[in-house]
């Protein structure tokens, strides 16, 4: 993957801060394809892989699942798209997550797309989806929080200190998030 010079785009942000939907805007107009990280873990549990039960009781305590089970879904799913860029959303996750991914793929991310959103918004979001999954219960949002906090800013702040974070404020609505987004993607990515 590395030698084929693909482009990743890292899209990083809070449970709720709004990365599949700018996910879906971005692959309308910029040609990437968006690869989510929880995605490709909850169809690897409706497949019935053997990793499904390990994957399904990690997502309901909004842990996160071991590297090496993320990052082979996500190599899988590049190589079959046959594209040359990716949005890659909610992942990396943590610090093993970023280290990993870069050892196995060799790829470093051209930017990270960071969704900035209070905790307040992103869990009345969370509570209103109604889209049956099964993390989107209060305990279960309070854990993911907490794991975000603690183990995924930290990722956030290692890129931020590269200076390769693209910071977006996701508080608003759609539509304006969206305009925000076409400003980070316009210039840079031809
Ligand atoms: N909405 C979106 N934008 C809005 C806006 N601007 N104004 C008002 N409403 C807005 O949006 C969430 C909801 O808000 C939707 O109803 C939407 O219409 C509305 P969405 O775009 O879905 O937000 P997103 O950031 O994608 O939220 P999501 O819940 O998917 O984020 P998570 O990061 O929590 O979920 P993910 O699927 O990435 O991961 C789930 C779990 O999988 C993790 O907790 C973890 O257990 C596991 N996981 C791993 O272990 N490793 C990984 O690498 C990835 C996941
Ligand atoms: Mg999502």
């Amino acid at each position: 993957l590395a030698d084929k010079k693909v482009k990743v785009v890292f899209v990083l942000g809070g449970p709720g801060s709004g990365k599949g939907t700018q996910c879906a805007n971005i692959v309308q107009h910029y040609g990437y394809t968006h690869l989510s990280a929880g995605d490709l873990l909850r169809a690897e549990i409706k497949s019935g892989s053997e990793n499904g039960t390990m994957i399904q009781n990690m997502i309901k305590e909004g842990k996160i699942v071991p590297s090496e089970v993320t990052i082979r879904l996500l190599q899988q799913a590049m190589l079959e798209s046959g594209n040359d860029r990716f949005l890659i959303d909610g992942f990396p996750r943590n610090e093993e997550n970023r280290a990993n991914f870069e050892l196995v793929t060799g790829i470093e991310p051209e930017f990270v797309l960071f969704f900035d959103c209070p905790e307040e918004e992103m869990e009345r979001r969370l509570l209103s989806r109604n889209q049956g999954r099964e993390d989107d219960n209060i305990q279960t949002i309070r854990k993911r929080f907490n794991v975000y906090m603690e183990s995924s800013l930290p990722v956030i702040e290692y890129y931020n200190a590269k200076g390769k974070v693209r910071k977006i404020d996701a508080a608003k609505p759609v539509e304006e998030v969206f305009e925000a987004v076409k400003v980070v993607f316009n210039p840079s990515t031809e």
